[in-house]
């Protein structure tokens, strides 16, 4: 049980995720010239539409508009994950779905750290993507064997994270001054490293493997690799990224630009190269460079039903069959036409996507049920005599097609492999050392409790 001294999980959350920001805006400029653009266009955004902002202002997130949404690490050994996920779980985020990348050339699985109750959401939503690095689709064991060895030797958390961690789980939470001691500590595992751990030798047979692998393995943790804020309009920052001198990926991943927003759109700029010291064995350090931080933003539409996102991926593979999107941006134009033309599809009002059980959704009493006390149990009845109103439900998880798209753009362009689509949830979730949560779960259920809260309060109402 979480004391009065105890600092809450959500401020633990907000105090990292913008610690991490501020850091990583000062490591990686161009995030910044991400971020004021991001900035600029959602100003543009709310002046242009004040009813835009209005419906913001009234949901309280306004402020938060700037906050970073998400983030990525990649991890290298199932020791790694386990502590990370106890980690997350003193900041209030907890395993939500499991990705299986394999499918798409990248050797890793994932699954996403988030807050999943409602309130905790709206606080802050910050979340953090988390690969763990599949050695065993290697086909090379001496590399993978040498690869192991590094992995298994390094620590990634301070001893300070760890006392700390230790200090959480046996009190139930920590104080003020032991959080934030708790957020400079974990804030070193997600630091950039100028010095490889590997040789230079090395590192290059390990980027000839996969870039990915190289990118886990040569380094002492997990640096973060993108933060990624909300946009109110990713067309509109895409097309003027270039503008602001950074290059933007060829495409933005998801559904396309659509009256009803759905799912998850994200683009990024393309990582930059940066200055590497290798070590050596003859103890001289060699120079070179790498790939791996970028910045991305995203916007995100309603939760799909699995009967909505069967659709929906039915619709993107059509859209992908007939134009596959070239890394260099060469036809972009075309894939876009082919995405809206595969998307004709999908029906685009809340009506319809509701009548045919494609979104998930809130439900709200009106002004009207307020007003008017009237007996109703049945919500279709209520919704027709306007005594209860329907918004989408938000998605708040990722989606592995497009999550794929973005490592492939950032690892670099020729390095889209074919692996066998493995998927290996149940031991994911054995390194993890716990079930990852379901989110069609997680969304059937806060739109069964908004519809249970209407109807009582409408017999509620005309009892009273
Ligand atoms: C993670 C890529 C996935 C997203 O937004 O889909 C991701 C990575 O590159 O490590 O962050
Ligand atoms: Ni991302």
């Amino acid at each position: 049980m979480q004391s009065k001294s105890h600092l809450a999980p959500d401020q633990i959350r907000s105090d990292f995720s913008s610690a991490l920001s501020a850091m990583y805006r000062k490591e990686v400029p161009a995030y910044g010239t991400l971020m004021s653009l991001v900035a600029k266009v959602n100003d543009e955004m709310l002046e242009a539409d004040p009813d835009l902002r209005e419906s913001l202002a009234a949901a309280g997130s306004l402020d938060r508009l700037a906050d970073e949404r998400h983030g990525a690490i990649r991890l290298g050994w199932p020791s790694e994950l386990f502590t990370i996920r106890r980690i997350f779980a003193v900041m209030g985020m907890f395993p939500v779905g499991y990705y299986d990348l394999s499918a798409a050339g990248v050797p890793v699985h994932s699954t996403a750290f988030r807050p999943t109750d409602p309130d905790s959401l709206a606080r802050n939503p910050f979340r953090v993507f988390t690969s763990l690095l599949r050695l065993d689709l290697h086909s090379d064991t001496n590399l993978r064997d040498e690869a192991a060895e590094v992995l298994a030797k390094r620590r990634i958390f301070t001893d300070g994270a760890l006392e700390l961690l230790e200090k959480a789980e046996r009190d139930g939470g920590l104080t003020h001054l032991d959080a934030s001691g708790f957020v400079k500590e974990i804030l070193e595992t997600f630091r950039w490293q100028e010095q490889a751990t590997v040789s230079k030798d090395m590192y290059e047979r390990l980027h000839a493997a996969h870039r990915l692998v190289a990118d886990v393995v040569s380094f002492k943790g997990p640096h973060i690799n993108h933060l990624t804020p909300r946009t109110l309009d990713i067309d509109e920052v895409q097309r003027r990224m270039p503008d602001e001198g950074i290059s933007p990926k060829a495409v933005i991943e998801g559904p396309p630009r659509r009256a009803c927003p759905i799912l998850l759109r994200q683009t990024s700029f393309k990582a930059l190269e940066e200055q590497i010291a290798f070590g050596a064995d003859d103890g001289e350090w060699k120079t070179g460079t790498h790939r791996a931080r970028f910045g991305e933003i995203e916007q995100r539409g309603a939760a799909l039903t699995p009967k909505g996102r069967a659709l929906y991926d039915k619709l993107l593979a059509v859209a992908r069959s007939r134009v596959r999107p070239a890394p260099d941006g060469s036809n972009a134009t075309d894939y876009v036409a082919s995405l809206q033309d595969a998307f004709a599809a999908f029906p685009d009002t809340w009506a319809e996507l509701r009548a045919e059980g494609l979104c998930y959704f809130s439900y709200h009493l009106t002004q009207l049920a307020v007003l008017t006390p009237v007996v109703c149990t049945d919500i279709e009845e209520a919704i027709d005599r306007h005594l209860v109103r329907f918004e989408p439900l938000i998605y708040e998880d990722f989606l592995p097609v497009s999550a794929a798209g973005i490592f492939q753009s950032n690892l670099g362009n020729d390095d889209a492999r074919t692996l066998d689509a493995t998927p290996s949830r149940q031991l994911f979730e054995d390194q993890l050392g716990c079930a990852v949560l379901d989110e069609f779960e997680h969304y059937a259920l806060a739109e069964a409790r908004s519809i249970d809260a209407c109807l009582t309060a409408l017999c509620q109402s005309a009892a009273e």
